[in-house]
């Protein structure tokens, strides 16, 4: 296991400590994420915990119903008491950067839908500024090229995400364009405008939405509230 996984797993293991019996988790999706079901799926084994997973990708509801913790969609429970998911970036301001493994639309629909909200990260994910890990967008295919072109005449460096020599696709069956802006000044800015290009249906800044933030480090856990 490498370093960075350690410290993964050592904020995957954490995080397990703040779900309660009883509780409606929302399970994010990404390496630091496995860790974290890994580990609930032995309390609920262990401690007989009674949970309930809402996942943010089908990769997500696999891993956990394999494990014997019960999954149900959003749309089957009346409320989520607490998500706890990766993140691909986190600025001084806690705000985030997420989708790198392509989930950030449901992610957020979940996170949006959740009472509190936790990111687990080894600590190089921590940066002054957003902006050097390319920042994910969810696009409608039809149309895509036409919305490239566009992201391209702004300078924003876009790149369709591929899976081989195909286009990468989502859960939802819609493409991915990476932007390569290496630095985010106005984060706040960048999200309206792009909340308002039609054809983009979701992108991967999380703004003001995480309430604690688990930073993996050499020396411990160290949760930030
Ligand atoms: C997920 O966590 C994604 O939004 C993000 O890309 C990922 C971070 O990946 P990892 O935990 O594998 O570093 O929520």
């Amino acid at each position: 296991m490498t370093h960075q996984d350690e410290l993964k797993q050592l904020v995957g293991k954490a995080a397990v400590q703040f779900i309660e019996d009883g509780m409606t988790v929302g399970l994010g999706t990404g390496s630091t994420v496995k860790f974290m079901i890994d580990a609930l799926g032995e309390r609920v084994s262990k401690e007989h915990l009674s949970i309930v997973g809402v996942p943010t990708s089908d990769r997500t509801r696999e891993h956990a119903n394999s494990l014997g913790i019960p999954t149900k969609s959003l749309d089957q429970v009346d409320h989520i008491d607490l998500t706890i998911d990766g993140a691909d970036q986190i600025d001084r301001n806690y705000q985030g950067i997420k989708g790198g493994g392509g989930a950030h639309l449901l992610e957020k629909v979940v996170a949006i839908n959740s009472e509190q909200n936790m990111w687990i990260v080894d600590e190089s994910k921590m940066v002054d500024k957003l902006g050097s890990f390319p920042l994910p967008v969810e696009v409608v295919p039809y149309g895509s090229r036409q919305l490239f072109e566009r992201l391209a005449a702004k300078g924003y460096n876009p790149v369709f995400r591929t899976n081989g020599d195909q286009r990468f696709t989502t859960d939802s069956k819609n493409y991915v364009i990476d932007l390569h802006l290496e630095q985010i000044d106005h984060p706040r800015d960048l999200a309206l405008e792009l909340d308002q290009m039609t054809g983009i249906i979701e992108h991967g800044l999380f703004l003001d939405l995480v309430n604690t933030v688990i930073v993996g480090h050499e020396n411990g856990p160290e949760v930030i509230h």
